[in-house]
Formats: structure tokens, C-alpha cells, sequence
């Protein structure tokens, strides 16, 4: 199987667990179940679920049983997307490739919709079965934490706050508003399937620098990608005065920077006995995609 088919199905399978997940029922406040699922369903990479996934895998755990927890970290990160995307953050009107959620529903709707997916990821980790509680309470846990105060929200307080003045500010913010959630999706699969405190620390290391590259070629893609492939506007970093690598570093060292935190990324796979092929490929691919 080419890793393309092998993204192809999880993201099949993702996306119609996130159908049923957020299905809505007839109610009068179904409008925030249509304005959730718009977003929800939009079509983005499904990369932190795949992620979790994987690990999940790699730890001897059975497929099925870890896709709602996957589905609820997609949630989150669509929520922060919608938020993010409000006139009050960075006011873009298009996300994967469709208006934003508050150009086609309203602000006050959009708000909504973020807060309901937030909550019902929440609801949906506490509904894991097939898996011993203790460990979905303790991958809940880090979830909360990771997408908190102390985590994405965190990097998204310093990142408004707009005083960044050096590269290790810099980091600093990247490695909670975007690694944060990349690195629980690691983690989350590791402890769901019953991996030790090592193999944590490794999974960690992973998405720590998984992120910080993903985040890289994301600046780089607001200067120099494409908004029909990207499916988001180009140049919005620049339209909010967002201190980016590009901005402080320059285009050329941010690639060089991609490069080295992606290969530190594949050595930490090293680390782990079992096939990380999946998750090597999916690194490198990430650190070349144009969307
Ligand atoms: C809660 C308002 C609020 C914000 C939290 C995560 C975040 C901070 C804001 C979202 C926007 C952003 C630039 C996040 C950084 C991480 C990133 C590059 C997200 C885009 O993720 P992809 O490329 O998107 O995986 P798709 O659409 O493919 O899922």
C-alpha cells in the first residue's frame, strides 16, 4: 500500500466517524450541530487523529477502539480553527476551501459551534470503550491540558499579545499553540494503548518537533503557497502583523530549520521497537505538502 492510500483510508474512516459523531437530531438547537459539522467536515488533512492513530498502533492497541478518542482531538483542533478565524483573532473568510464557519453562520453562531465541538470532544473521550478507564482518563487528562491555559490557548495568548521579539519567544509560542495538540495526539495514542513513561517522553519528542516543522512550512505556505490549494488565504500573518519564522528568520533558514526539525523528528521514531514506517513517511511528506 503507498502511504497516499494509506492516508486515503484513515481519512475515509475518520470522517465518517465524525459524521456520526456530531449527527444532529431535529432539535431546535440543531443550527449549532449544521454550523460544527460544516467546519467539522470540511475536509481538513486529519493528520493529529492519523497521528494518534499510529501511535495507538505501534503499542499494540486494537484499531477501532481509539477512533472516537482520535475523532474528539479533530474536534479540537477544528473548534481552535473556527476560533481562530473570527473577526475578533485573525478575521479570514476562507478554510479548507469554504468560507469560514462565521462568513457562512454569523459570529455568534461560529462561537458556538467552536464551543460545542470543544465540549462534546470532551464527551466523546469520556464515551472510549474497549479501553481500561484509567488509561482514558489519564489521555484525557493530557488532552485538557494540552489544548488549555498551558497548552494551544496559551500559545495562541502569546501570540495576540504580539511582542515577540526573538526566535526562542518564538518557539516558545509554537511549541504550545501547535505542538501542544500534536504532541497529545502522540501521547493520547501511546497511553490509550498502554505504552510506558519512556516511550511517552519519545512520543513527545516526535510531535514536539513534528510541530515546530509543521509550523514552519505553515508560515512559509502563508508567503509563498497558494489559497486554491491551500484552501485559506495567503498572506494573513502578514495582514495581522503576526511575528512568524518567515518574518524573523527569513524564508531560506526556515526551510533549512523544516528540514532539521523533521529529521529530528525521524530519529525519535528510532527509538521505538516497533514499524514507524507510516509515521516516517507522514513527516516527510508533511514537511513537502503545499496545503
Ligand atoms: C482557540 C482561538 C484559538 C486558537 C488556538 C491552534 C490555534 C490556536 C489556532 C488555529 C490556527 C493556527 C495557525 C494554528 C497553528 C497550527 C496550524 C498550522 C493549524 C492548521 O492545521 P492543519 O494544517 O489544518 O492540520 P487542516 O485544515 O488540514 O486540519
Amino acid at each position: 500500500m503507498t502511504i497516499d492510500s494509506v492516508i486515503e483510508e484513515y481519512q475515509l474512516k475518520i470522517d465518517s466517524r465524525l459524521e456520526m459523531l456530531s449527527a444532529s437530531s431535529d432539535q431546535p438547537y440543531d443550527a449549532v450541530f449544521d454550523a460544527g459539522r460544516y467546519s467539522l467536515l470540511a475536509g481538513g488533512k486529519r493528520i493529529r487523529p492519523i497521528i494518534l492513530l499510529e501511535f495507538y498502533k505501534l503499542f499494540g492497541g486494537i484499531d477501532d477502539c481509539a477512533y472516537n478518542f482520535a475523532c474528539a482531538v479533530e474536534m479540537i483542533h477544528t473548534y481552535s480553527l473556527i476560533h481562530d478565524d473570527l473577526p475578533c483573532m485573525d478575521n479570514d473568510d476562507l478554510r479548507r476551501g469554504k468560507p469560514s464557519c462565521h462568513k457562512k453562520f454569523g459570529e455568534g453562531m461560529a462561537l458556538l459551534a467552536g464551543d460545542f465541538l470543544l465540549t462534546e470532544a470532551f464527551a466523546v473521550c469520556a464515551k472510549t470503550l474497549g479501553i481500561l478507564p484509567e488509561r482514558v482518563l489519564s489521555a484525557t487528562a493530557y488532552l485538557a491540558a494540552a489544548a488549555g491555559g498551558g497548552g494551544m490557548i496559551g500559545g495562541q495568548v502569546i501570540d495576540t499579545a504580539g511582542n515577540i521579539v526573538n526566535e526562542q519567544m518564538l518557539f516558545k509560542m509554537y511549541s504550545l499553540k501547535t505542538c501542544a495538540l500534536i504532541r497529545a495526539a502522540a501521547v493520547c495514542g501511546v497511553v490509550l494503548a498502554g505504552g510506558d513513561e519512556q516511550s511517552i517522553t519519545f512520543a513527545e519528542r516526535y510531535a514536539e518537533n513534528l510541530g515546530l516543522a509543521f509550523q514552519i512550512i505553515d508560515d512559509l505556505l502563508d508567503v509563498e503557497g497558494n489559497a486554491v490549494t491551500l484552501g485559506k488565504p495567503v498572506g494573513s500573518d502578514d495582514k495581522n502583523e503576526k511575528t512568524t519564522s518567515v518574518r524573523l528568520l527569513g524564508a531560506e533558514r526556515c526551510r533549512a530549520l523544516a528540514e532539521d526539525f523533521t529529521n529530528n523528528a525521524i530519529s525519535a521514531l528510532d527509538c521505538f521497537d516497533g514499524n514507524t514506517e507510516v509515521l516516517k513517511e507522514i513527516t516527510e511528506m508533511l514537511l513537502r505538502r503545499k496545503k
